[in-house]
């Protein structure tokens, strides 16, 4: 697959100057309009605060792009039809020409093949509720078991069934620690209620475990650092039980399947707990990118 790396991460990763992949799912599917564009400028911006530089990652006209413009991300944001891309789409995607948004699982394997080994989201996908009758499991699990990337995250989404996902981890063989935390974070909340069994507390510590990966040389799996939100910018546990229980009944009602239970869930909780769910899904994804810049850095001081 052909990729195209702006000059600014090419000349970086050849460097090896810090960068930071960032996804495009959550800026296309993931938050409204018109907050989403601002969004995907401000986490540029603040991976470049911390002295690295972001690689935003899409399909535009049937080629994968790592790092992006602004005229690009403006695109990704605004246009209509922009598709919702696993990295089980890709190559049907890139054969049709369309345009669309990676997923982690898309984002990762490109972030991979461009040489970007840091990658900064706010939840990763996992094992859905009601699992046993959908068989509905997010194809990011499978992806990080056999790609090598650091992928900074809030845990997995509130939405899914944590400790199933939890434990599909450790059967896939991905390494997951907290970050200063011992316990699994909850994308929207702190605290997932489920424990961790390792906990990294500096980015230099993460970069140790990056390296230890490299030299052990087992199967080529991801790292999964899990960043909490700080607990003052949460979403109240109490609103995210009553309003998720809701969200999940609707989805059902409205017979909503595949790629789209997803963008329907986490607008359901944004529309439904006047934006709150919003502002935490963005402290998150906010840290998340930090802490990236972070590790990133550490990682290319070697
Ligand atoms: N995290 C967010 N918002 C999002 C997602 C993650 O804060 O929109 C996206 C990611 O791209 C993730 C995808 O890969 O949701 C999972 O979708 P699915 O469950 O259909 O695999
Ligand atoms: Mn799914």
């Amino acid at each position: 697959m052909v990729l195209v790396v702006s000059e600014e991460v090419r000349e970086a990763i050849d460097a090896r100057r810090p960068v930071v992949a960032l996804e495009s799912t959550i800026i296309a599917h993931g938050l409204p309009r018109p907050r989403n564009l601002q969004v995907a400028l401000e986490l540029e911006t603040a991976v470049r605060r911390e002295g690295a530089v972001p690689a935003t990652i899409a399909v535009l006209d049937g080629r994968p792009h790592v790092g992006l413009d602004k005229e690009q991300l403006e695109r990704v944001a605004n246009e209509d039809g922009i598709r919702k891309l696993g990295h089980r789409d890709l190559p049907l995607a890139v054969a049709s020409g369309v345009s669309g948004a990676t997923t982690v699982s898309a984002t990762a394997l490109l972030a991979a093949r461009a040489g970007v080994r840091v990658f900064a989201t706010g939840g990763l996908g996992g094992v859905h509720r009601e699992w046993t009758v959908t068989q509905d499991e997010s194809a990011d699990l499978g992806l990080l078991a056999r790609t090598r990337i650091t992928v900074v995250c809030a845990g997995v989404k509130s939405i899914l069934d944590v400790p199933a996902t939890l434990q599909r981890l450790e059967t896939l063989g991905v390494a997951v620690a907290g970050y200063g935390t011992d316990r699994f974070p909850g994308f929207y909340l702190s605290d997932s209620g489920h424990p961790v069994d390792w906990t990294l507390r500096t980015p230099e510590q993460v970069a140790g475990v990056m390296r230890a990966q490299d030299t052990l040389d087992g199967p080529e799996s991801a790292l999964i650092v899990a960043n909490p939100v700080p607990e003052e910018e949460q979403l109240d546990p109490e609103l995210h039980a009553r309003v998720l229980a809701d969200a999940l009944h609707a989805c059902e009602e409205e017979g909503i399947t595949g790629q789209a239970v997803t963008p329907f869930l986490l607008d359901y909780l944004v529309r439904h707990t006047d934006g709150a769910s919003l502002s935490a899904n963005l402290a998150a994804v906010r840290g998340n990118v930090r802490l990236a810049a972070r590790i990133a850095a550490a990682w290319a001081r070697g």
